[in-house]
């Protein structure tokens, strides 16, 4: 796959995104939830792929061993409004999926979510991670990725992650509307990526109450190993390589997998702009991200 592949970026109903995921956009503001659909739903790059694994393990880990070793991710979980040539759509995937519930991914703001999800009292997993991380991950993600638009220079795709221009718009209004939903919402489960990291088990049991299941408690252990990053790196039905247009000699899809790697990207200026700005748009005090968690703890 070459760089002709990359999509441009335009603005489409006020948000910066990509034809992959605007193509289909009629039969996906058409799509039927049912009432047990769980959809997951995150800013890219916030550890999307982590939580699918979490929810499948639970939701069908017991039952099908075969599909955890045999069945990539991505068609476990369709992602709802990916529409990328010569592979099929997300609503196409859905189509198909015969289990119940239907682990369904999207990337989506929260006002682009398909009615019926609203109308089905779906549950719903959010997923944030903090806006440091976030962007770094994004960056070496649109380098590997020739679906993506090009990343430029890591300087300028700062400057545009901080103007909202990337694929999904603003990482700032995405966070804060979907905090937003949860306050009449009731069914959306809003969580952190720096809490994964620092307690998987302790976010597990938070994720099962949430969905309503009890495994036992070593059931519990054996997903939190199955899912620990160097686990999912190398299980081929997790890490993305089996994906053509992800060209890992450049970057692996399941990079680094921590908090803090922003601090070997950022400059000490860019930091202090980053942080000046972020001030300015992060007004809401009830929503609070961590750029650093303590290891030690751990
Ligand atoms: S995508 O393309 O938006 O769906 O990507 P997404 O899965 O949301 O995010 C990828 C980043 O999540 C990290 N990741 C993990 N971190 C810790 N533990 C586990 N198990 C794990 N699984 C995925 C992945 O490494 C990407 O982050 P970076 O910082 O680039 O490593």
């Amino acid at each position: 796959m070459d760089s002709s592949f990359r999509a441009e970026l335009f603005d489409f109903h006020g948000v910066s995104m990509t034809r992959y995921f605007t193509d289909n956009w009629d039969n996906v503001q058409n799509f039927q939830a049912r009432p047990d659909d769980i959809l997951i739903a995150t800013y890219p790059k916030a550890g999307t792929t982590w939580v699918s694994c979490i929810l499948d393990l639970l939701h069908f880990g017991q039952t099908s061993s075969e599909r955890q070793t045999s069945i990539s991710i991505y068609d476990r979980v369709p992602f709802l409004e990916m529409s990328v040539p010569s592979v099929p759509k997300g609503t196409e995937l859905l189509d198909k999926l015969v289990t119940s519930p239907r682990l369904i991914k999207t990337h989506f703001p929260v006002q682009f979510v398909p009615k019926s999800f609203w109308e089905q009292n779906c549950r719903i997993v959010y997923l944030a991670r903090n806006a440091k991380d976030s962007v770094v991950s994004y960056f070496h993600f649109d380098r590997m990725n020739m679906a993506e638009p090009e990343p430029g220079k890591w300087s300028s795709f700062l400057q545009r992650f901080m103007q909202g221009k990337m694929v999904f718009g603003s990482w700032y209004d995405h966070v804060n509307g979907w905090w937003k939903k949860k306050q009449t919402y009731s069914k959306l489960h809003y969580m952190f990526y720096e809490d994964l990291i620092e307690d998987t088990g302790r976010e597990l049991e938070k994720i099962c109450s949430f969905v309503g299941l009890s495994p036992s408690d070593e059931y519990k252990k054996s997903i939190i190993d199955t899912v620990q990053f160097d686990n999912m790196k190398n299980n081929k039905m997790a890490n993305h390589s089996t994906i053509s247009v992800m060209d890992f000699k450049i970057s692996h899809f399941m990079r680094k997998g921590k908090v803090g790697d922003w601090k070997n990207h950022f400059t000490v200026n860019q930091n202090e702009h980053f942080d000046e700005d972020y001030k300015r748009k992060m007004t809401d005090p009830t929503l609070e991200f961590r750029t650093e968690i303590d290891i030690s703890a751990i």
